[in-house]
């Protein structure tokens, strides 16, 4: 989904140009997450609100701003400013649909959006009826303009935080906001729920406290139509955490952003907004409200203020042309990372710490059932059987879209297991909330820290893969298989059973960073195989069995989703019963046919392709002689049959970045397609 970014200076001077350039920044940081068009809002001449907004990548808009005729050294002493990268889904990607979206052409109310207001056409109806006469087709002017009439419905008498507060108490949908008007200039109101938003705070001197109070405030609410209303007494607790120590504000400057690789740069001191956290920042100082102060509302009466661990050279793409190609190469470090402190690889334990207090619950399951979405639903695949085989708990894998659409009976001796690099994608969040409302344990499973679903869930595991910046998903698949394989190895660590196999697969853990580099090796071999055998196929089937059906759709995935070229991953069981009619001398196949059980069947698969002159690409353990001498091989290493997955998948991932370069793709900018799916 889109990206946000808000800067405030406070007390410390900055020109135009560095105000622009900082948004600008903020934005290119953010937009691998959606970037069909963007814009930002900044203060003109003359108390007005300069909106410059451009169709197309943060590159356009950059140059557009810089064609302004604009007085770029003009300095201020403090500035609010906000900007946004769209992915759309209301409203074509256009200039006049890009973000910020304003109330009225003197840009009173300017507001960037990140999520969908399901509600908007009742809004547009009533505000339309009122005579605003609207621009757009999004559903985020109807925010804008619903600002404005409730601001004049109350005389022009609410502050900026009760504003917001009576406007988002109208809408239904998911969002994140910043708002900005030239009524409070030098103020800015951000607020979220159901998409991610932090801030970060960047001072001259450390802190005096590293948390911010929540504000409580009476219960009476401004209401959309300006009816008689006591004001609500908000109890204006100083925030102590500003403060400097003669008791005087002091420079200050706040980076608001959808993710933490566009703050990281400034500050690694960061507060994460919970759901229905309104933030105002003003006179260099920020409060926290909530949009319903009420006795269910069980947030915390703080925000702690956090310290990133995510470096800026992690979010750089280093010496590679992509960031998906540096996510690759990382694997052998990130899989590592996932394991740290983790994995015993002398007395073959494993400890996850985010599942204390649990483990004993989700042993007693009556069945585990995974939910997520593309390529964290294919790591659910892959792990499924291993849970089953260690733990004899019936395990599902269930795509969360499909799971909202059937709403299945979840019994509280449920435990619901949510995988999400993002920990912001709308269709695991929802199915999340399903499951919480039925009393199942949940347990997320997440990349990222202070994300939606790792905040929600009872317990869950950080996969610690880095942040993962290209669009399609590499490392963080291979760690998500290995945090749920160590999650197997964990819940059956009480059984003598297992034991002996548990010690098998810790050892293949151990083995793992050398054997993708194994694979990692022969990358040149993968892109003269992409050259010279597959850049011109039109479609591409990849075969696979047990373990590796996951792979084949993994695998398929990756291919469609950056080379475009159409790709199905089919599970070699069913070749028989009905895909073998797509097989011929001109159907391109990749048969996943390494050594484990379930070799002699797909043997015979392989046999039902060549008999129907198919020429098929086989991915096999190295030294098998027998594949070598009549078929194309691309050999990898041996490890356990239950994380050969984690090899095969690596060569996979090399030839789609390789077919989608010699496509012209984009790689790490895909068409249609965004990091962070936060809408239905
Ligand atoms: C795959 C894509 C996509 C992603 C899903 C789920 O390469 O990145 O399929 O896996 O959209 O995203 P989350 O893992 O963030 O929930
Ligand atoms: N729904 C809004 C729009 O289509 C916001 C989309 C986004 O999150 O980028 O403009």
């Amino acid at each position: 989904m889109c990206g946000i970014f808000g800067y405030c200076n406070f007390l410390c001077e900055k020109s135009r140009r560095e105000v622009c350039d900082t948004l600008l920044n903020g934005l290119s940081r953010l937009e691998y997450r959606g970037y069909d068009s963007a814009g930002f809002a900044v203060d003109g001449d003359i108390e007005d609100t300069l909106i410059i907004k451009q169709v197309g990548k943060v590159a356009a808009l950059r140059k557009l701003t810089d064609d302004q005729p604009l007085d770029f050294s003009k300095p201020f002493i403090s500035h609010c400013g906000m900007a946004h990268t769209r992915w759309a889904t209301h409203g074509q990607p256009s200039q006049i649909n890009s973000h910020p979206q304003r109330s009225d052409d003197k840009n009173e109310f300017v507001v960037v959006h990140n999520g969908i207001i399901t509600n908007y056409k009742e809004i547009k109806l009533l505000l339309e009826k009122k005579g605003y006469v609207f621009e757009s087709d999004t559903d985020t002017e109807c925010v804008a303009k619903l600002t404005k009439y409730v601001f004049e419905s109350h005389n022009k008498e609410l502050n900026f935080t009760e504003l917001v507060k009576t406007v988002v108490k109208e809408l239904e949908g998911s969002y994140a906001f910043i708002f900005k008007s030239t009524h409070f200039p030098n103020e800015i109101v951000a607020t979220r729920r159901g998409s991610p938003l932090l801030i970060g705070v960047k001072t001259q001197k450390k802190l005096k406290v590293d948390f911010v109070d929540v504000e409580s405030s009476d219960n009476s609410f401004a209401t959309v139509e300006g009816q008689d209303m006591s004001r609500p007494a908000l109890n204006r607790s100083q925030s102590r955490a500003f403060l400097s120590e003669d008791g005087l504000p002091q420079p200050i400057e706040y980076f608001l952003a959808s993710d933490a690789s566009a703050i990281v740069e400034h500050t690694k001191r960061v507060l994460y907004l919970e759901d229905d956290d309104i933030a105002h920042i003003a006179d260099g100082e920020l409060h926290i409200h909530r949009v319903r102060r009420s006795k269910e509302d069980n947030t915390a009466p703080t925000r702690s203020i956090q310290t990133l661990e995510i470096e800026l050279a992690e979010i750089m793409k280093g010496s590679f042309d992509h960031f998906m190609q540096k996510e690759i190469y990382e694997q052998p470090e990130s899989v590592v990372n996932t394991m740290r402190g983790r994995v015993n690889f002398e007395n073959h334990e494993v400890t996850l710490g985010g599942l204390r207090g649990f483990t004993h619950i989700i042993r007693r399951a009556r069945r585990i059932i995974f939910v997520a979405c593309g390529t964290s639903y294919h790591s659910c695949l892959a792990t499924r059987s291993i849970f089953e085989e260690l733990n004899q708990i019936g395990t599902q894998a269930e795509l969360a879209s499909d799971f909202l659409d059937r709403e299945p009976p979840i019994f509280r001796d449920d435990v619901c297991v949510f995988v999400s690099q993002s920990g912001e994608t709308a269709d695991t969040i929802l199915a999340m909330r399903y499951c919480l409302e039925r009393g199942a344990l949940c347990v997320g499973v997440t990349n990222t820290v202070g994300s939606s679903i790792s905040r929600e869930t009872h317990c869950g595991v950080h996969i610690n893969a880095g942040p993962e910046i290209g669009v399609a998903s590499t490392k963080a698949y291979t760690s998500q298989y290995i945090a749920l394989v160590m999650m197997a190895i964990q819940l059956a660590q009480d059984s003598k059973s297992s034991q002996k196999r548990r010690e098998e697969i810790i050892d293949g853990l151990y083995r793992l960073p050398s054997d993708i580099k194994e694979v990692l090796a022969i990358d040149a071999k993968l892109q003269q195989l992409a050259v010279e055998q597959l850049a011109q196929e039109k479609s591409l089937l990849i075969l696979g069995r047990g373990y590796q059906n996951a792979t084949c759709l993994e695998g398929a995935l990756k291919i469609k989703e950056i080379s475009y070229i159409h790709s199905e991953g089919i599970f070699a069981g069913e070749l028989k019963h009905g895909p073998l009619a797509l097989i011929d001398e001109t159907m391109a196949v990749i048969l996943v046919m390494t050594q484990d059980k379930y070799y002699p069947k797909v043997q015979s698969a392989l046999q039902q392709v060549s008999a129907r002159s198919g020429n098929p690409i086989v991915i096999c353990n190295t030294g098998d002689e027998n594949l070598k001498n009549h078929h194309r091989t691309i050999e990898v290493p041996k490890t356990s049959d239950c994380l050969q997955g984690l090899v095969n998948i690596i060569p996979l991932q090399l030839l789609s970045y390789h077919l989608a370069i010699l496509k012209g793709v984009d790689v790490d900018f895909p068409r249609n397609l965004a990091k962070s799916v936060t809408v239905e």
